[in-house]
C-alpha cells in the first residue's frame, strides 16, 4: 500500500523481484477493474519497448508501470508519456545525473539513453478508459549488460549507486503531481528539460520522414518542425537528432 512506501500520492505499489513485464501486470490489473497503482520489478523476463521492440532490464532497475484512469480524451493520452519523461529525467537529475528529454520518449545523458517510456491505454471515443505508463530507468545497472545497437547509460555509471526505493518515490510523486497538472504546466517542464528544441531533426513517422527544425511542442505532446517545405505537426515517430 501506498502508506508502506511512503509515497506522497494516493497511488498503491505492488513489488515483484521478477516478472514478466510490468506493462502486461499493470494491465491484467486494469482489465480487474483497479486503478491508481503502479507495479514495480527489480527485474523483467520480457520487457516491452516501442513498437514490438525488445526493453532490456536486469536486476537493479526501476521497471515500472503506472495505471491510471484519468477523465481525459483518448487523443489527450500522449501528454502522460510526457509526464513521464518529466518525472523521470527530475527523479534522474535529483540523483546529479545531467539527465534531458529527446522527443517523444527518451530520457538520456549526453546522448546516451537512460530510461525509455511505454505508454498504452484503452478508450472509447471521449474517454480514456484506461492508461499504463510503463517507464524503463536504468538505475543500478552495469551499461556493458544492456544493448549496444544504441548506446545506453544508468544512474549507476553517472552519479554511482543510487537508493531506488527513494528514487522511484521522487519519480511517483512528481509524475503524480505533473498529471493532475494543467496540460501547459506539464509543456513547461518538458522544455525546460528538452534537448531536441532547437535541433535539425529527422522524424521517422508512421506517414514517413521529416527533415527540418524541431522548434516547439503543443498539448498533449505534438513536435512542431519547421521543414523547407513548411511547418509540419508531428504526434508519433522515432526521432534523431541531426547536425546542423
Ligand atoms: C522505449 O522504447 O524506450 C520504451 C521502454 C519502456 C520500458 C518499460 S520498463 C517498465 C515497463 N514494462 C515494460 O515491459 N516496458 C516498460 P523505444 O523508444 O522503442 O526504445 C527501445 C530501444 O531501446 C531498443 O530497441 C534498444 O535499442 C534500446 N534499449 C533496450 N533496452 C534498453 C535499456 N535497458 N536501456 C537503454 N536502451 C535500451
Amino acid at each position: 500500500p501506498a502508506i508502506e512506501y511512503g509515497l506522497d500520492a494516493p497511488l498503491d505499489v505492488e513489488y515483484h523481484d521478477e516478472i514478466g513485464s510490468t506493462n502486461e501486470r499493470a494491465r491484467e490489473l486494469a482489465a480487474a477493474g483497479r486503478s491508481d497503482t503502479v507495479v514495480v520489478a527489480d527485474r523483467q523476463t520480457g520487457g516491452r519497448a516501442r513498437l514490438d521492440r525488445e526493453w532490456v532490464s536486469p536486476s537493479g532497475g526501476i521497471w515500472a508501470s503506472i495505471l491510471i484512469r484519468p477523465e481525459v480524451p483518448p487523443a489527450r493520452a500522449p501528454l502522460y508519456t510526457l509526464v513521464a519523461a518529466v518525472a523521470t529525467a527530475r527523479a534522474a537529475r535529483h540523483c546529479g545525473a545531467d539527465a534531458t528529454i529527446k522527443w517523444p520518449n527518451d530520457v538520456r545523458v549526453g546522448g546516451r539513453k537512460l530510461a525509455g517510456i511505454l505508454t498504452e491505454m484503452e478508450g472509447e471515443a471521449d474517454r480514456i478508459s484506461w492508461l499504463v505508463v510503463g517507464i524503463g530507468l536504468n538505475a543500478n545497472v552495469d551499461p556493458a549488460d544492456l544493448p549496444g545497437d544504441q548506446p545506453a547509460t544508468s544512474l549507476q555509471s553517472e552519479v554511482g549507486t543510487v537508493d531506488r526505493r527513494a528514487v522511484t518515490q521522487h519519480l511517483l510523486e512528481e509524475f503524480w503531481t505533473l498529471s493532475t497538472a494543467r496540460p501547459e504546466t506539464v509543456m513547461d517542464g518538458w522544455r525546460d528539460l528538452s534537448s531536441t528544441l532547437g535541433k535539425r531533426v529527422r522524424v521517422d513517422t508512421p506517414d514517413g520522414r521529416i527533415v527540418g527544425e524541431a522548434v516547439d511542442i503543443t498539448v498533449p505532446g505534438t513536435l512542431i518542425v519547421e521543414t523547407d517545405t513548411g511547418t509540419r505537426e508531428v504526434s508519433a515517430g522515432d526521432c534523431e537528432h541531426l547536425r546542423p
